[in-house]
């Protein structure tokens, strides 16, 4: 049987080290959509012909406007009780990272300072060709895929399939989970690797897992709590009760 609240309770007034190690899932109420499970990106497109670099140079324009659409949705977008609730909590805990596949940039504007972005940051681009940096105002907003000065084609800053991880970031986030005394593991499948490899390296070096998602997932066997419901209902209460035992 899963632990219960007061457990919860009591490993988190315990603890000085968090991680938050987050997926799509705790941007949906923010009007985000995620990639799996009801409602998800991947139900309707392909991510084969979307999410990946040959998709991109076959054509460019239809990924560029895939991340432009993407881009106006964030830019009406606010970061929910859930990434706000993370960054308060820097006030209750002594360490606080936040391990995110999220490509969204809502963490940082709900004022987390500690964040390592597994897969990118949809704000930033690059060019494919001489690897030079564009953040968002500086190509046009428009949906067909921008080139560089060089000639090279600008892509978005973030990790397809096949790619690498950022490594400093991943060595980084592999140590915070190695450190960490407990994990919250929030919004996400758990079915993207290496990422997904996380919350086991954090159970191997014996932090407390606690799993927040409206559905069981690939990893729910594996953690010590399991609360099921929406990250930005139940995420705010829990920290709240913390704050207030401290
Ligand atoms: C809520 C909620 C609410 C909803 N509250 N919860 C076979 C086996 C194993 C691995 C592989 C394999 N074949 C290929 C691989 C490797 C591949 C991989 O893992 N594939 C698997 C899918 C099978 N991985 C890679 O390719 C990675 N690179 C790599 O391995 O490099 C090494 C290498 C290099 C070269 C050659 C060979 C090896 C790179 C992975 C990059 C992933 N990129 C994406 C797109 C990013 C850019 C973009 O945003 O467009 O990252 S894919 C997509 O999935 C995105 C996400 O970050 C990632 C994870 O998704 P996430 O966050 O878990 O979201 P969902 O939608 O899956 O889940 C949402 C959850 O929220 C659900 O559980 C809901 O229930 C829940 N939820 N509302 C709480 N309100
Ligand atoms: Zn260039």
């Amino acid at each position: 049987m899963k632990d219960t609240r007061e457990k919860i309770l009591q490993k988190l007034l315990d603890a000085e080290s968090v991680v938050y190690f987050t997926g799509a899932g705790i941007s949906a109420e923010s009007g985000i959509a995620t990639f799996r499970g009801a409602g998800g990106i991947w139900n309707k497109l392909k991510p084969e012909e979307l999410a990946n670099f040959d998709a991109f140079l076959r054509n460019p324009d239809m990924v560029w406007e895939w991340y432009q659409y993407r881009r106006s949705v964030l830019k009406d977008a606010q970061p929910n009780a859930a990434h706000l609730a993370i960054a308060q909590s820097e006030n209750i805990f002594q360490n606080v990272t936040v391990v995110t596949q999220n490509v969204d940039n809502l963490h940082k504007r709900a004022g987390s300072t500690n964040i390592y972005e597994l897969h990118g940051n949809i704000e930033r681009n690059f060019c494919v060709r001489c690897h030079t940096y564009y953040n968002l105002p500086d190509v046009p907003f428009e949906n067909k895929a921008p080139k560089c000065e060089c000639g090279g084609l600008i892509r978005p800053d973030v990790v397809w399939f096949g790619e690498m991880l950022p490594q400093e970031i991943f060595s980084a986030s592999e140590d915070a989970a190695m450190n960490c005394d407990v994990m919250f593991i929030i919004g996400t499948s758990a079915v993207v690797y290496p990422a997904a490899r996380i919350p086991g390296l954090a159970r191997r070096h014996g932090a407390y897992l606690i799993e927040i998602n409206i559905e069981p997932t690939e990893i729910s066997y594996t953690v010590d709590a399991s609360l099921m419901g929406k990250a930005g209902e139940i995420l705010p209460g829990l920290l709240n009760d913390v704050k207030s035992r401290k």
